[in-house]
């Protein structure tokens, strides 16, 4: 698949990485790299058991390239808003779990992205702003629905109002990344818990993108239901079931307290 030079894509076994690769401006997400995106995950391989999000040089993301802002009038605000949306959809509800490797700036356009992934794994030098408030625009790529889904509300609307940045200890706090390693490590650690996910039923891993952020937010009426017939396709599964008899039987590994 052809992806414009600000995208680098590896493929490691069943892991895919895609490396966000504009340094020089920070990573800043312009227009053909949002729809790169967008087609590095349509034309994922079947193989491919799970992406790695990465980013070349010291920063995730700047965020939204803010030279293309300008020329942009209201209508076409929307249709562009509307363009990460899909894209960032394709991340989120797409085939296959994402985990997104975290350091620098984590900005404005850069925490919608790293928000749309399932796992983050965040480096010391990472932090995170949303200075939407201070350029005069508002978030357009996803923030305002998942981001208040990892520290809430209250939390963006200060970051937004007020410019507060938040360190990589403090967003490991707050949920905003799953874990925290020293600077240089992100990638191998992404790389560790890919492993693990890649591992896991495929069944299982479907469930958990597309049936568990809908169950949790349904009414609890139809979230226990879809639950109930989530559980009876997984353990279905001759996989599953496979799965159960190798612990029965002693040849599958214990749960472990590290
Ligand atoms: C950029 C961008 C960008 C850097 N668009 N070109 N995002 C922001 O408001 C963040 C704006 N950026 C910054 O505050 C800083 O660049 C950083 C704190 C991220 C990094 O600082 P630093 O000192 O490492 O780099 P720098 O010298 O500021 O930037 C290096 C180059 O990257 C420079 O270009 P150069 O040609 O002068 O070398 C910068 O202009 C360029 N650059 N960030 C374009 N964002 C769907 S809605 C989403 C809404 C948003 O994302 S709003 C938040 C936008």
């Amino acid at each position: 698949m052809a992806l414009p030079e600000t995208l680098e894509a590896e493929r490691r076994g069943e892991i895919a990485i895609l490396r966000l690769a504009r340094p020089d401006k920070r990573n800043a997400l312009n227009d053909p790299t949002v729809v790169g995106i967008g087609a590095f995950f349509a034309g994922l391989h079947p193989d491919i058991k799970v992406v790695v999000l990465d980013a070349v040089g010291d920063n995730f993301s700047a965020g939204l390239d803010l030279s293309e802002l300008s020329e942009r009038s209201t209508f076409e605000g929307i249709a562009h808003s509307m363009m990460w949306h899909r894209v960032f959809e394709q991340i989120e509800l797409g085939r296959v779990p994402v985990v997104a490797v975290l350091k620098g700036a984590v900005v404005g356009g850069g925490i919608e992205l790293a928000a749309a992934a399932h796992i983050r794994v965040a480096e010391r030098s990472a932090y995170y702003a949303l200075p939407e408030g201070q350029r005069g625009i508002f978030v357009g790529g996803g923030a305002a629905v998942r981001v208040p889904r990892l520290i809430g509300t209250a939390r963006m609307a200060d970051m937004m109002l007020t410019g507060r940045v938040y360190g990589a200890e403090e967003g490991q706090a707050l949920g905003i990344s799953h874990y925290l390693v020293d600077n240089g490590q992100g990638l191998g650690k992404a790389l560790e818990l890919a492993g693990k996910i890649a591992a896991n039923s495929p069944v299982t891993n479907f469930a958990v993108i597309h049936a568990l952020p809908r169950i949790a937010e349904a009414n609890p009426r139809e979230g226990f239901l879809m639950e109930a017939l989530m559980a009876a396709i997984a353990q279905g599964s001759e996989e599953a079931k496979e799965r159960l008899r190798a612990f029965l039987e002693k040849r599958a590994k214990k749960v472990t307290e590290f």
